[in-house]
């Protein structure tokens, strides 16, 4: 039985989409709207209780949470041993059961940045860029009346505390990929840039975007499994027009 993957428009499962077809697995695209409040649909419930996507099944296995899914490689028996999982169940998901040995980085310090990049994405910058798009999104749902007042205080708060905070992670990642091919270094991309695809492409959308973050931007689209992820997934709105 093919993998499931259960894809929501504009959404972070082109990560999952991109990963997929680098792996070149067979796997099933189960296509889910945006409702017009952005929300997704409630049949994404019947899949996993939180009701949102990314989420893959693969057999009995139901997976939700882009770096789970993802998932790295460890490097020896040993280290797998102390993650104390097998193959069919484990809580990193595709690089470690289907990479076969694919993506994953071959120094220690290539490592630790795979890790740190794979965990960084959800763990860090996407509140802030998910925050400053709910601020933008406040003063439409507030009555017309008080929606210049609930607009200037959601620029405040946006400029004051959620712009700033995007632009210490846009530096970050700007100053690591200026030294970096790709986020684990290496020549070719492993969990940290599947993980971090999304987070780059609003980069470049928001306008933080340095040359670093842009020429990694160019890496990952000219990857012939990015543009067949971005064939396959249907409307994207994150995608970079550099
Ligand atoms: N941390 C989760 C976030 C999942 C998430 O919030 N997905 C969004 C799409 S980018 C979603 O399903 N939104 C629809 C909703 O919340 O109803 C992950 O990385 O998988």
């Amino acid at each position: 039985m093919p993998i499931v993957l259960h894809h929501l428009n504009n959404s972070r499962s082109q990560r999952i989409l991109w990963l997929l077809e680098e792996l070149g697995v067979p796997y099933e695209i189960t296509n889910y709207q945006r409702l017009p409040n952005q929300q997704a649909p409630p049949e994404l419930i019947k899949v996993h209780p939180l009701g949102k996507s990314p989420v893959i099944t693969d057999g009995d296995v139901t997976i939700a949470e882009s770096g789970a899914i993802i998932g790295t490689r460890p490097p020896d028996p040993l280290q797998m041993n102390l993650y104390g999982c097998s193959f069919s169940i484990c809580t990193e998901y595709l690089i470690k059961k289907y990479g076969d040995g694919k993506f994953s980085p071959d120094t220690e310090i290539g490592r630790v940045n795979d890790l740190y990049f794979l965990h960084y994405a959800e763990g860090s910058v996407m509140p802030p860029l998910v925050n400053k798009l709910i601020f933008s999104m406040a003063p439409n749902e507030a009555p017309w009346f008080i929606r210049p007042l609930v607009r200037m205080i959601m620029n405040r708060m946006s400029t004051g505390f959620i712009e700033p905070e995007i632009q210490k992670h846009a530096d970050l990642v700007e100053s690591h990929l200026s030294k970096n091919d790709w986020f684990a270094g290496g020549s070719g991309p492993t969990a940290a840039d599947f993980s971090m695809a999304m987070v780059i492409e609003v980069f470049v959308m928001l306008g933080y975007a340095g040359p670093g973050i842009k020429a990694h931007v160019e890496k990952v689209k000219a990857r012939p499994a990015w543009q067949s992820a971005m064939d396959k997934g249907g409307e994207y709105m994150y995608a970079s027009k550099l």
